[in-house]
């Protein structure tokens, strides 16, 4: 193919190159400031006996030269396909008549890069200001929630990552051991090592960086946090630590990836495959708080994750026992004003009830389920919606808040409160039942009148 570049500076005309293969021939026909006299310059149009394989790129701030050399290309070359940078141009005309013509605004050429490479700039001045933070000479515990979710491990592969430091000197920590078991499986596939430890260990340990959580999460207040990564809403301030949390984010894993990238760090394939997978649930395959930068680091991890392993991790295989307390969902459940609810009674694993609450979004039509069961001595609600008016995290909060821990977004949410509590505020057995089903349904009723 042949390309003739029609431009007004040689420099913005090479810039302007595409992407051409090397059997390609391109051609700089520049429009200079002789030519802007005479209104010509010295191209030889029937000469070049253009055809529609080839193509041209016009790209003259001047607008009476770009019409001049329009009609010159248009009359010679009338099959020829072209592209114009219009410089605020009405070129609508000519392009519905001409199906060969097209426009590209000139800010639109550089505005994208640009804004990509100013961001580029914040984010590694702000990797700059993150490492130090911390002092390399020490270990670096790694903290994450209770139970940590694969957004949370994939953020702390990345962190470490980020830091060049070894697994060994930035340990993952956790007050909780992971127990659900997409989680589970993760951590097993992807190799990642979580060790459950005290909060007396972590006040002792020499610093801490928290990724997908911040220090309000926690009962107690921890002097050494010096750093804080996160997409949850912000609580508390972490003077001296460094911050960065933004709850526009659909996923702590989302900003990782902006760092890695903009630093130029490889990404493996087992961070990739953790990244690609931490995302994909914390936005529920982006179908939650997408992002623009969700959609761009879900593409640009897509190809470097292994889909095979994912799958794996989203399936995890059912153990008996586990079956029965499904089967348990499926007999127990009733609706209510298109809510589903299920109390699955005593439970051995708590994450059960999560995984049950996914499940049953799969019966029927309604958008909005609970289902709760008594763990230990606790019982734990979890709560999923697919109604924008009705915000899970809301619904829990409004009704557990006061009772024991509740929190979530719109889609999911979960709380906990003390199985002494419950009945006590909700009374036992059918009675209980009833009563946690009317609270909810007015909570949810609440919501929707609220708008
Ligand atoms: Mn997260």
């Amino acid at each position: 193919m042949r390309y003739f570049l029609i431009v007004d500076s040689i420099g913005l005309g090479k810039a302007l190159l595409p992407e051409v293969g090397a059997r390609d021939e391109v051609f700089l026909l520049p429009v200079g400031r002789a030519s802007k006299r005479s209104g010509s310059t010295a191209v030889n149009w029937p000469e070049l006996r253009l055809s529609s394989s080839d193509r041209i790129i016009v790209c003259v701030a001047d607008s009476d030269i770009r019409e001049k050399k329009l009609a010159e290309i248009r009359d010679a070359a009338p099959k020829t396909p072209v592209l114009l940078v219009d410089y605020g141009g009405k070129y609508k005309k000519l392009r519905d008549e001409d199906e060969t013509f097209a426009t590209i605004e000139a800010g639109a050429l550089f505005g994208a890069k640009a804004a990509e490479k100013w961001k580029e700039i914040e984010l590694r001045k702000k990797t700059a200001a993150m490492r130090g933070a911390i002092d390399r000479g020490k270990p670096l515990w790694i903290l994450v929630q209770n139970d940590p979710d694969p957004d949370a491990l994939a953020s702390a592969m990345a962190l470490r990552k980020l830091l060049g430091l070894k697994a060994s000197a930035a340990p993952i920590v956790t007050l909780k051991q992971v127990a659900r078991s997409e989680n589970v499986s993760m951590a097993r596939l992807l190799k990642v090592k979580v060790r459950e430890v005290l909060a007396d260990d972590i006040s002792g340990a020499p610093q801490v960086a928290l990724v997908d959580v911040q220090p309000g999460y926690f009962s107690r207040e921890f002097g050494n946090v010096k750093i804080v990564i996160d997409h949850h809403p912000r609580t508390v301030k972490c003077p001296g630590a460094f911050v960065d949390v933004r709850p526009s984010c659909g996923a702590t894993s989302i900003i990782l990836m902006e760092y890695l990238e903009a630093n130029g760090t490889a990404i493996d394939p087992s961070l990739a495959t953790a990244l690609y997978y931490g995302i994909k649930t914390d936005t529920l395959a982006l179908g939650r708080e997408a992002s623009g930068g969700g959609w761009r680091a879900f593409s640009e991890l897509g190809p470097l994750a292994d889909h095979g392993m994912v799958s794996q991790m989203e399936r995890p295989r059912l153990e008996s026992a586990e079956v029965a307390v499904f089967v348990r969902a499926l007999r127990r459940f009733y609706i209510r004003r298109d809510c589903l609810f299920a109390d699955l009674g005593r439970v051995y694993k708590e994450d059960l009830v999560p995984r049950i609450a996914d499940f049953v979004m799969q019966i029927g039509e309604h958008k909005f389920s609970v289902v709760w069961g008594a763990v230990g001595r606790e019982v734990t609600f979890a709560a999923r919606s697919l109604n924008r008016a009705v915000d899970s995290g809301a619904v829990l909060r409004d009704v557990f808040g006061g009772l024991g821990s509740a929190g979530g977004h719109r889609v999911m949410a979960r709380a906990t409160i003390p199985a002494g509590v419950f009945k006590k505020a909700f009374g036992s057995g059918a009675a209980g039942k009833n009563a946690v089903t009317k609270k909810i349904l007015n909570a949810v009723e609440n919501l929707i009148e609220r708008g």
